[in-house]
């Protein structure tokens, strides 16, 4: 029970006042409330995790149940609050690299959203508090097993584009989301409709194929999933395919029509760091691991650790030779005269590893 008996009409005011706060005070670009019922695409997590199209992210095939229904991940839950945060830089940002610029994944290239946004659902949970005293609410997102797309879409802020994105009208597909789970019943905005038509220019962008039919994504083949999520060797399969793409990837939706006419409206806190555009081979190859974790800090970038990074910049072709080149490792790195040794002597430089690695295997 509630502190205070809400009718529907009270309700919808304190669904509005919500979305209000959310967007004017918390700098969410979209707001939108579905019910906590299991969203009708859930059916496709079962057959996707039974084809192993999940790879190695094996904590997508725990709490199924949980993804599937939010009310397994808040108890008693009713409705859940989405909301998308744009990460869409103003024109001529980031401004042109070096010429052996690596690419960053435009989400990476700034603050790690996963903190902004649930400190941001936390303020808005205690919002939702302060009004109904005796609320439960729990936030989510990405990590938490939610399928956000599913309910994002149902909650009215896009539709799940071919490329698996979601797709707003308005925004394109450059937002980043998050939920307030909330055993308040609140009343649901009307879904988005299916804007993509004929259009398949993600599909034919994929260098991997990763996007086997509309709205299927086997991670597998995805650069994505390679560059960041991957923990072996880089899949053979993609190699060829990875270009100079250090951190994720963005061609499926770099491709898509709604992302080129899309509104700049990055969020403040997520405002990009150039240097993070600006990376260039030569000194990543010599980076170590202090340097490394100094500018990686506080971005999604620092999922990855200085092996990782540089198995990503071992496995690219050569620079200015395009996505599609063959993937050989790019041997070329040369000192950098720029870059000083850290007191105590350099840790192996790029070129080293990649030799040693070469003799072993030999
Ligand atoms: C696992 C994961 C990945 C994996 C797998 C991607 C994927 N499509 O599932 C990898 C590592 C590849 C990845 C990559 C990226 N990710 Co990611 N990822 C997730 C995560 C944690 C779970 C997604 C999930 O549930 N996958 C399970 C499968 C079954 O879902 P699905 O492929 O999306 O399929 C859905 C539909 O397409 C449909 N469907 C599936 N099969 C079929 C078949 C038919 C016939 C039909 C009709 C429909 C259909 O039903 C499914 C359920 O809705 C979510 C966060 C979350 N908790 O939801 C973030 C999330 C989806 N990722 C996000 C981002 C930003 C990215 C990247 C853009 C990062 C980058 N630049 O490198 C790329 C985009 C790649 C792409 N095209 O999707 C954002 C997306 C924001 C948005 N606006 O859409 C999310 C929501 C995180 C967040 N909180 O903002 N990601
Ligand atoms: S992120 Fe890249 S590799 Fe993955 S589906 Fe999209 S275009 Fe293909
Ligand atoms: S590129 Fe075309 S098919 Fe793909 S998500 Fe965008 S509109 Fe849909």
């Amino acid at each position: 029970m509630y502190a205070v008996r809400y009718t529907a009409r009270v309700s919808a005011e304190l669904a509005a006042e919500i979305k209000r706060f959310a967007v004017g005070e918390l700098g969410f670009a979209l707001a939108g409330v579905t019910s906590a019922e299991p969203p009708a695409g859930g059916r496709h997590l079962v057959g996707w995790l039974a084809e192993g199209c999940h790879g190695t992210m094996a904590y997508l095939a725990r709490n199924t149940d949980v993804r599937l229904d939010p009310r397994r991940f808040l108890p008693g839950a009713r409705s859940v609050v989405c909301v998308a945060m744009s990460y869409n830089d103003p024109p001529g940002t980031p401004p042109a690299g070096p010429d052996d610029a690596v690419s960053v994944a435009a989400y990476a290239r700034r603050p790690d959203y996963h903190r902004v946004i649930r400190k941001r659902l936390l303020r808005l949970g205690r919002f939702l508090a302060d009004r109904v005293p005796a609320a439960s609410w729990r936030p989510a997102v990405d990590a938490a097993p939610v399928l956000e797309k599913e309910l994002a879409a149902r909650a009215g802020l896009g539709w799940i584009g071919k490329n698996t994105c979601l797709v707003n009208r308005t925004l394109g597909s450059w937002t980043l989301l998050g939920e307030l789970v909330t055993d308040v019943e609140l009343p649901p905005d009307r879904p988005e409709n299916d804007h993509c038509g004929t259009c398949s220019a993600c599909l034919d962008a994929c260098p991997t194929g990763a996007l086997t039919a509309p709205r299927r994504l086997d991670a597998r083949r995805c650069l994505a999933y390679a560059t960041i999520e991957h923990r072996g060797p880089l899949p053979t399969a993609v190699l060829p395919s990875l270009g100079d793409r250090l951190f994720g990837c963005d061609s499926c939706q770099d491709a898509c029509p709604w992302n080129r006419r899309a509104r700049p409206a990055c969020a403040a806190p997520l405002a990009s760091r150039p240097q993070l555009a600006a990376l260039s081979r030569r000194q990543l190859g010599l980076i170590r691991a202090p340097e490394w974790a100094a500018l990686s800090a506080g971005t999604p970038l620092g999922r990855l650790d200085l092996p990782r990074m540089r198995r990503n910049l071992e496995g690219m072709a050569p620079p200015g030779s395009g996505s599609g080149a063959p993937g050989a490792p790019s041997l070329t790195f040369r000192p950098d005269p720029t870059i000083r040794p850290a007191p105590g002597g350099p840790e192996r430089s790029f070129a080293e590893v990649q030799a040693r690695r070469t003799n072993q295997e030999e």
